[in-house]
């Protein structure tokens, strides 16, 4: 009887009809520990099943699939730049672990863990470098000198409490990143009473730990 059920179970889950869909929110929120995130980071279903990424409000992510079960052939990737609203969907048939990023936030740790089925062990899965592709789709990335990023862009905000500026950046070639809105942490030695809302700005920025950049250097002037 045990046996039976179980079968039963098995077939039930095989069923296309019993496919359910589920959404991963792109999040920015700048009141929050980490501004950009996907929510929710972890997600368990089943083959079958279909996962809808949407960005949720005013600010540039995208979706990459970077660590996929070997099975697996082909990118799983949307478009860059996705604005608000845009939607991209995936039906996931290979059952194994997934991790994905963003690409613009991906040195700002936003990224998730997607469980398919059951989670793949040691050696079951592969790397998958959307990098290639994408400095083909943006034209090549610049070195980074001494391993700072240089950015210009202007000023939306400052908040000198909590050492934080928010700026509008153009594209930053050596991150891959577009052009953006993004919060960032700025150095004590940067005198940040002496900027304010609408000015153009050239700034370095310093990778800190394993997902954070802060800005060290700023001047007025682009
Ligand atoms: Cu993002």
């Amino acid at each position: 009887m045990k046996k039976l059920l179980l079968t039963t179970a098995l077939m039930l889950a095989a069923t296309p009809a019993f496919a359910k869909e589920y959404t991963i929110k792109e999040v920015t929120d700048y009141d929050a520990k980490k501004q950009h995130f996907f929510s929710p980071d972890k997600l368990t279903i089943q083959p079958g099943d279909t996962v809808t990424f949407v960005n949720a409000q005013d600010e540039i992510h995208d979706v990459m699939f970077v660590n996929v079960p070997k099975q697996v052939d082909e990118m799983i990737m949307s478009p860059t730049q996705e604005k608000k609203g845009d939607k991209f969907s995936y039906t996931f048939t290979v059952p194994g672990t997934y991790k994905f990023h963003c690409h613009a936030h991906e040195k700002l740790g936003m990224e998730g863990m997607l469980i398919v089925g059951q989670a793949s062990k040691a050696g079951e899965t592969k790397a998958m470098d959307h990098h290639k592709l994408s400095k083909k789709l943006e034209g090549g990335d610049a070195p980074a000198a001494g391993g700072l990023h240089q950015g210009v862009g202007t000023i939306n905000s400052v908040d000198a409490g909590k050492h934080m500026v928010n700026i509008t950046h153009d594209p930053i070639k050596s991150l891959n990143w577009p052009k953006m809105k993004m919060m960032f942490t700025v150095d004590s030695s940067v005198d940040l009473p002496g900027f304010q809302q609408g000015d153009a700005v050239s700034f370095s920025l310093k990778p800190q730990g394993k997902d954070d950049l802060i800005i060290t250097d700023m001047k007025k002037g682009k």
